[in-house]
């Protein structure tokens, strides 16, 4: 594999863009090297600059749950775009994807789109706020939710990967009203409510953790985040901008079985355009403008071509009953050849798998929380990066994020990554 359009790309890049890139992830900082500019992708593949084919594990963080340049979101925005790109006014579109999440999600009425992922969380929080009139949040270190303010507390994903959890410029005016609670840890969390009993507007968590890499919720943790907000009448809000419409049709909630408040959305929901949403039963919407008083507003919110994206993509996962469970199958199977080759090995490893997330870290203990994510050997991940890449698998640039299949991926491509693996495993 050689890179030099790409590192030719990377260089203009950094003339004119913040480190090159969009997004700090893309940069390749944590595991070094040149960043790979992509020209295309089809299916599961990749294709860069330079013409390398790449398998690909990413997904584009999660939104291309059913391959690259799928057919019928291609086709739903190329029609819709002779339409018109935006108006500034309510479509018929809008109500018609809102309906269709509404049917496939529980315990939700009604769902503002917005357009990220980010926006979706911070406006949960301050709907939030404004239903129960109380300020402070309970997050959980190395989970992210976006990059607003109230949120880069500890934060995970790129903010943890270039060692800034806790972000300059977050004020400490903002950060008093952020607690922090380690992942799965119960005790940690009711020990907060009874310092502020009556102070808690809502926990924000990822059902299952992703920007950390892959870590389930542990037996009973949910459950009992959710009677400990019932008990203290706090909001339980479900960030599923990465888990929505990925671990089932109705997310974390139906896969797990736990009725959250709020529920955020973004990823997958917009086809790869940018969508996010958040969503609740009316008695909490009822809060939001022009309902109510918790404002929120977007420019480009419920954007014609991104609701056609989303629509196409939602309508293709709620017409295909077993997905999801391909999906999980597919997980299992690279899950199960990469542990085969392991065991060949002394090195120490762990992979945390549910759904079609999964994610290896190089450590001998448990992964359960930012802090055992955080003990594995950054040395051996970014050979195992490197040397899979060389064998032309992307995998995320980043120990503390999660693998995203997709469903155009062959038992083939597995295989094939598999036997990518056992060839580099004497490298790492
Ligand atoms: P966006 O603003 O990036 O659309 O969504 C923020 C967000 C919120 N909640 C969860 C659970 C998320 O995972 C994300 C974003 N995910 C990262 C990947 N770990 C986006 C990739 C990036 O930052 O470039």
């Amino acid at each position: 594999m050689q890179y030099q359009r790409s590192s030719a790309l990377f260089k203009a890049a950094q003339n004119v863009i913040p480190g090159g890139v969009n997004s700090p992830v893309r940069a390749f900082k944590a595991v070094g090297g040149t960043p790979i500019f992509v020209e295309r992708a089809k299916g599961a593949y990749l294709y860069d600059a330079d013409d390398n084919q790449l398998i690909d594990y990413i997904a584009s963080w999660g939104p291309m749950i059913l391959g690259h340049a799928y057919e019928p979101v291609i086709e739903a925005v190329k029609s819709r775009a002779y339409l018109g790109t935006s108006f500034g006014m309510p479509t018929a579109l809008e109500t018609e994807i809102a309906e269709l999440a509404i049917a496939m999600v529980p315990n939700i009425d009604k769902i503002r789109f917005v357009n990220s992922g980010t926006e979706a969380c911070m406006s949960a929080v301050r709907l939030a706020r404004g239903a129960t009139q109380r300020e402070k949040i309970i997050k959980f270190a190395g989970c992210y939710h976006g990059h607003s303010d109230a949120f880069l507390i500890q934060a995970g994903s790129g903010a943890v990967t270039f060692g800034s959890p806790s972000s300059p410029g977050v004020t400490k005016g903002t950060a008093k009203d952020t607690l922090l609670a380690p992942y799965n840890n119960l005790e940690a969390v009711a020990q907060l409510f009874s310092e502020y009993p009556h102070e808690i507007a809502a926990i924000i968590i990822e059902p299952v953790a992703g920007n950390m890499g892959c870590i389930p919720p542990n037996a009973g943790f949910l459950e009992g985040l959710r009677s400990l907000c019932d008990q203290y009448e706090t909001l339980l809000i479900f960030d599923e901008v990465m888990t929505g419409f990925r671990l089932a049709k109705g997310g974390a909630q139906e896969l797990l079985g736990i009725k959250a408040d709020l529920v955020t959305f973004g990823k997958v929901l917009g086809g790869g355009l940018p969508v996010g949403a958040f969503a609740a039963k009316k008695e909490i919407m009822k809060h939001l403008a022009p309902d109510g008083p918790v404002y929120q507003a977007g420019t480009l919110s419920g954007n014609p071509l991104a609701m056609a994206a989303g629509l196409a993509m939602l309508q293709a996962l709620n017409a295909d009953s077993d997905i999801f469970d391909r999906l999980a199958l597919k997980t299992e199977h690279l899950h199960e050849g990469l542990e085969a080759v392991l065991k060949t090995t002394h090195i120490p490893y762990q992979i945390n798998r549910l759904g079609s997330m999964i994610s290896l870290h190089f450590t001998d203990e448990k992964v359960v929380d930012f802090e055992t994510a955080a003990s594995g050997n950054n040395e051996k991940f970014n050979n195992y990066f490197h040397g899979m890449l060389k064998e032309g698998i992307y995998l995320p640039p980043s120990a503390f994020e999660s693998y995203f299949l997709n469903d155009a991926l062959s038992h083939e491509d597995i295989d094939f990554t598999i036997n990518a693996f056992k060839k580099i495993i004497d490298t790492i």
